[in-house]
């Protein structure tokens, strides 16, 4: 394959755009190389400016479950377009769906949108702190929720819970009320419990992580953590934003049985359209303004053409919630492909799906939590990741990263991506 022209536009990229991306993971900063620009989608496939094609298994890291320039979604949007773009007033669009959303998840009586995942779980930590009246709040190494600076923390120092800025230009002032707990691990939020001063106002978790490579809670953990949340009077928050309609039409309360409190979304509810959103009970989403005082706002918050892709594409989903066990097969297909690919050379792999969304690792133990899932070889899977693109295979750019299966990732291209790892790991291991 021939990358000249990304190569080229990358550079040019480069002097106007820092990194050359408008988001970091898109560099191909953790698997080298360089980044391949895409001119068009095509059903399950992406197709670069250097006219390459490959099966796509990022589908701009989850949104498009229905694949590119799907008929549906598309009529929706040129429809919704030749009425307008944007009017900064309600529309009939959001009531539908709106009402879409409270539909599918039994949690949510009332939601808001806005136009990011970021914004969501943004929202939805001020809404928690001002409905318990408290700062406080814990999530998990591992566990990424946007970039909102109360989120961008690491572990402190020593045995503190308290997290510390994990970026620059983010003040300590501003996570000091943040605290970090271990994925799965149920004493380490007790101790979080334990240390908070003024209380906790939410635990946000995501219930089927995508964002340290797939790694689902376990169910047992995640009923403890109801029952702590309970017992202390905080809102569990479940950040859906890419499990939902992605682990199953109802997310991870399709696959699970655990009620959180507040669940915030993205990606599919958008269809590839800026959408993010977030919803409970009537109870607390009457404290969000107007009706409440906790402010939140947005000029572009549920506009007409996002909320139509989004609504075209949940009732499609809605309308044929058998494709789930589909996307799960090929899912299940494509890493059990992987496995005998890594076990044909003698390197270890532990792989994991849930609902449309699969993972592996290179590596030789169970994935439970962050630290483990550091210990994966991550030098092996940016050479796998550069040889799957030579073959015509899009993965995402990252170990710590998940995979998709569309509605259009037919059989065949589950095959053709099995055969390619095959090679890629005899190629690797020659
Ligand atoms: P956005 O602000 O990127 O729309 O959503 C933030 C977010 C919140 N919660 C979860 C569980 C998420 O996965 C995300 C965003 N996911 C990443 C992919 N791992 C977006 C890709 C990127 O950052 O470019």
């Amino acid at each position: 394959m021939s990358y000249n022209k990304s190569e080229v536009a990358f550079k040019e990229a480069y002097e106007v755009i820092p990194g050359g991306v408008d988001s970091p993971v898109r560099a191909f900063s953790s698997v080298g190389g360089t980044p391949v620009f895409i001119e068009r989608g095509e059903g399950g496939y992406l197709v670069d400016i250097d006219g390459n094609k490959y099966i796509d298994f990022v589908q701009s890291w989850g949104p498009l479950i229905l694949g590119h320039c799907d008929a549906d979604v598309e009529s929706a949007v040129i429809e919704a377009v030749k009425k307008g773009l944007s009017f900064g007033a309600p529309t009939l669009t959001e009531t539908d769906l709106a009402t879409e959303i409270v539909d599918m998840f039994d949690s949510i009586e009332k939601v808001r949108f806005v136009s990011s995942g970021t914004e969501a779980v943004m929202s939805a930590i001020r809404l928690a702190r001002g409905y318990t009246k408290r700062d406080d709040f814990i999530k998990f190494t591992g566990c990424y929720h946007g970039h909102a600076d109360s989120l961008l923390v690491q572990a402190g120092s020593g045995m503190a819970t308290f997290g510390s800025p994990s970026s620059p230009g983010v003040p300590a002032d501003l996570t000091k009320h943040t605290l970090l707990a271990t994925y799965n691990d149920i004493e380490s939020v007790k101790k979080c419990f334990e240390q908070s001063e003024g209380g906790i106002s939410s635990v946000i978790i995501e219930p089927i992580a995508g964002n340290m490579g797939l790694v689902p809670a376990d169910e047992e953990f995640l009923e403890e953590l109801r029952a702590l949340c309970d017992e202390h009077g905080a809102l569990l928050i479940f950040d859906e934003v890419m499990s939902g309609f992605r682990a199953s039409l109802k997310g991870y309360q399709g696959v699970g049985s655990v009620k959180p409190d507040i669940v915030t979304l993205g990606k599919v509810i958008g269809a590839g359209m800026p959408v993010g959103a977030f919803g409970t009970r009537k109870e607390i989403m009457a404290e969000l303004s107007p009706e409440g005082p906790i402010y939140q706002a947005g000029t572009l918050s549920g506009n007409p053409v996002a909320m139509a892709a989004g609504l075209a594409s949940l009732k499609k989903l809605k309308s044929n919630p058998e494709i789930y066990a589909t996307l799960e097969r090929r899912a299940k297909r494509l890493m059990e492909g992987f496995k005998e690919a890594a076990d044909a050379v003698g390197v270890p792999m532990v792989t994991d799906v849930r609902g449309s969304m699969f993972g592996f690792f290179f590596s030789d133990k169970p994935v439970k939590n962050f630290d483990d899932a550091l210990e994966n070889d991550s030098e092996l899977f940016g050479k796998f990741h550069g040889k799957m693109l030579e073959k015509g295979v899009y993965l995402a750019c990252s170990s710590y990263e998940t995979g998709f299966i569309s509605t259009v990732t037919t059989d065949e291209m589950i095959e053709e991506a099995i055969l390619a790892a095959k090679t890629s790991l005899q190629e690797l291991t020659a």
